[in-house]
């Protein structure tokens, strides 16, 4: 079945203008199955984009809570109900399990829902001035014209998390997905667009533009109409985002790379340490920016775990994403497929054991699979423990003890999440206290995390303020202060 890719500008669907066709949208699961073939946008459509939002807006910034609301329950209403055939469309274009795909669309539809109730909760201040007889009013504004660059591992949640919060503030978007997965951007902009449509909302108000990022991603990032940028992706990207943005002092909020920690000390419960580590390594193929791609683990447990992991390892089933009994999905695309057989070679060229994994496999389709890999006798300045790989492969790193696991997790130039699996409370306190990303878990995987409480990291992996619950408030808006002489 051939699926449309198309852009939507000013209310209207559109073909980009930059080479018809250029593009095909392939299925990892089964490289024969092509999606679709989509256009690219040039220059002068991401400008067009740009006005429509401009001009949609100004309207929206006054349309009030009550209207913000009904138009993003009915997204998330929608979202919800038409989980399994656009979750099974996100298996099929992205590759990982359509139970995975599934969940994620419910949560791109509870990204609406959650902002939905936001936009009903908006608050301000107010206060007496030190001058007599005047009064302060602190309120949230609109920060305008948004543009949400996303990454296509998460192709429906990640661009929810931005849309959402961005309409529910008074904003308008211009939005441009990875070239990876456009059937799911323009499914998602279907969804919108219809019940834009539907509530009268002003069009232009969510654009949708496909395009590399060298042309499509450069020119909205580096318009000085664009009132700030939202991205999620690699650290080289963000470097060059913050370079456009630098130069009109576009506010900035960005998540990127990580090498997420999870530790296991002695007195873990073994159980629950294999669960986090092949959940948090392997699942989504490992294509997440919180995979646990160091293992930190220390000397008491170390070999009893790796042992474990063999045996769960080879259980698990990789295979086609829409196939039922699937766990690991296929590499997105030939390019990462690559980029994960580099790295096993890299990782025993620095000298790390590889305990099990990393095989090709042919199935019963072509596509990019390869067997989750298992590393150990690794240390931190190895580049598998340095570089985000974004692929199922994740490497034990040894430790003496808690104090010694803790440096280690700490000494990476990124910081996201981490996790720690023990029963000890005092050292989960501990470890709670002092791992220095965003986001610590406890006997959990380091990914997976929830829609109404801040998520972000610290040092490389994350720029500008949090995203998501209510801390989205302050990307989203701007502050004013008014003084009034009511006399
Ligand atoms: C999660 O682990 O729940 O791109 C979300 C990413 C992250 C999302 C991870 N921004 O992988």
């Amino acid at each position: 079945m051939k699926l449309e890719t198309r852009m939507h500008i000013g209310g209207a669907w559109r073909d980009g203008a930059a080479g018809a066709d250029a593009l095909a949208d392939e299925n990892p699961s089964d490289t024969r199955d092509i999606l679709a073939r989509f256009s690219q946008a040039d220059a002068a459509q991401v400008e067009e984009a740009i006005d429509a939002a401009a001009r949609a807006q100004a309207q929206w910034a006054h349309s009030g809570p009550e209207t913000r609301y009904n138009l993003l329950m009915r997204i998330g209403a929608e979202l919800d109900a038409r989980a399994s055939e656009l979750g099974e469309l996100l298996a099929r274009e992205e590759g990982k399990t359509a139970a995975e795909g599934i969940g994620e669309t419910k949560r791109a539809g509870q990204f609406f829902t959650y902002f939905a109730a936001e936009a009903l909760r908006q608050m301000g201040d107010i206060c007496d001035s030190v001058r007599a007889g005047v009064e302060v009013q602190v309120t949230r504004e609109p920060v305008g014209v948004v543009g949400a660059v996303t990454p296509w591992n998460f192709p429906m949640a990640l661009p929810a998390w931005k849309i959402a919060p961005a309409l529910a503030y008074g904003n308008a978007v211009v939005w441009k997905p990875a070239n990876l997965t456009p059937a799911c951007a323009t499914a998602l902009m279907q969804i919108i667009a219809d019940a834009a449509g539907e509530q009268g909302a002003p069009p232009g108000l969510v654009n949708l533009i496909l395009g590399s990022g060298a042309q499509a991603g450069e020119a909205l990032v580096g318009s000085p109409r664009v009132d700030a940028v939202t991205f999620t992706g690699s650290l080289a990207t963000g470097r060059r985002i913050a370079e456009l943005a630098a130069k009109n002092l576009t506010k900035l909020q960005m998540e990127m790379g990580s090498k997420n920690p999870l530790v296991i000390l002695d007195d873990a419960d073994i159980n629950t340490a294999v669960a986090c580590a092949v959940n948090g390594a392997f699942f989504g193929t490992g294509q997440k920016c919180t995979a646990s791609s160091r293992l930190v683990v220390t000397r008491g447990i170390h070999d009893r775990f790796i042992e474990a992991m063999q045996n769960a390892m080879a259980k698990l089933v990789v295979g086609h994403a829409l196939e039922e009994g699937t766990q690991i999905g296929p590499a997105v695309d030939a390019n990462q497929l690559k980029r994960n057989r580099d790295y096993l070679e890299i990782a025993k060229k620095d000298g790390a054991e590889l305990v099990c994994g990393g095989e090709l496999l042919e199935l019963a389709t072509p596509g990019h699979y390869m067997r989750p890999a298992l590393f150990a006798g690794g240390d931190n300045a190895m580049r598998v423990n340095r570089e985000e790989v974004f692929g199922p492969l994740t490497c034990v790193i040894a430790a003496g003890d808690y104090d010694h696991a803790l440096a280690l997790a700490n000494e990476t130039e990124f910081g996201l999440t981490a996790s720690i699996i023990t029963q000890s409370l005092s050292r989960a306190a501990h470890f709670r206290r002092h791992a220095q990303t965003g986001c610590v878990m406890v006997n959990l995987p380091t990914s997976g995390t929830d829609y109404h409480v801040p998520f972000g990291g610290r040092k490389n992996s994350s720029f500008g303020s949090r995203e998501q619950g209510r801390y989205a408030a302050e990307f989203y808006t701007q502050v004013k202060t008014a003084y009034i002489n009511a006399c």
